[in-house]
């Protein structure tokens, strides 16, 4: 966080600094609002603006919110039918919303008394699993659109054959991540600005096995919600479905939105 504080645009620095007041300083997650907030307040590329109800925060009572998805439930069919979309956003994604205002209230109550701080610990647990399935949320539903699919161009597909050697060596490796997530979880494209560097990994339920610093660029949700109803067990077709939908220029964006903001070297 120190690093993107001192090298960002001051325009982004308020929406950041509101996050890390949060305690969601955790670099995974805050370079998540981070680089969202690229798109909110710094123009780049010539991005429309992205309202914060958008990213999901509601600056004017202080609370997250469930932001709206970017198209209508069945838009992505038949790929992604409309019932899923419609329980995984209305219900699944309000639900973590929730747990996460929640954590951060109960948080709130033991410092001032009002709660026992044996409390902290199941309490900074659930602010982990909440927080961390909002913002995977928030990002994921952006990095689909109806008209998604094919390939990144420009200089996401530059960085893409240079991190994986081919755009197709990565579709087979982020494929693979995401089919051998076992139980609940996220496949995650990052960029890990240390090394400059692309990197997929997973994340087990939202929380577990982060990489912190390594901010998300492209996660597929392969919790049973996101895919059961139409695709059962066969989790593989879900895969694929989802590659047809991908929004490329979301994400493509998003890389070098959150690459120029973390830039580390000279
Ligand atoms: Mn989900």
């Amino acid at each position: 966080m120190t690093q993107s504080q001192t090298t960002s645009a001051g325009s982004a620095i308020p929406r950041r600094t509101a996050l890390a007041s949060l305690g969601l300083g955790a670099a995974s997650l805050g370079g998540l609002s981070t680089a969202f907030a690229v798109d909110h307040h710094g123009n780049r590329n010539g991005d429309p603006k992205m309202s914060p109800e958008m990213v999901g925060w509601d600056p004017s009572d202080g609370r997250y919110v469930l932001p709206p998805l970017p198209y209508r439930y069945d838009d992505l069919e038949p790929h992604i039918d409309a019932e899923t979309m419609r329980l995984h956003h209305s219900v699944h994604h309000a639900s973590y919303v929730r747990g996460l205002n929640t954590a951060l209230q109960q948080l709130k109550e033991v410092r001032e008394g009002d709660r026992d701080s044996d409390q902290v610990r199941a309490i900074t647990r659930d602010l982990a699993f909440n927080g961390a399935g909002h913002f995977l949320h928030v990002l994921f539903w952006n990095t689909m659109s109806p008209s998604g699919g094919g390939k990144p161009d420009g200089e996401l597909a530059e960085k893409i054959k240079v991190d994986f050697g081919s755009f197709d060596k990565f579709t087979a490796h982020y494929k693979a991540a995401a089919g051998q997530v076992q139980g609940s979880g996220w496949a995650i494209l990052s960029y890990e600005p240390t090394s400059a560097q692309l990197v997929i990994h997973i994340a087990e339920k939202h929380q577990d096995f982060l990489l912190p610093g390594a901010v998300p660029l492209l996660p597929i949700d392969v919790w049973e919600h996101a895919y059961y109803l139409k695709y059962q067990n066969r989790r593989g077709e879900y895969i694929d479905a989802f590659m047809k939908v991908i929004n490329w220029d979301f994400v493509s964006r998003h890389y070098v939105g959150v690459r120029d903001l973390l830039e580390v070297h000279a």
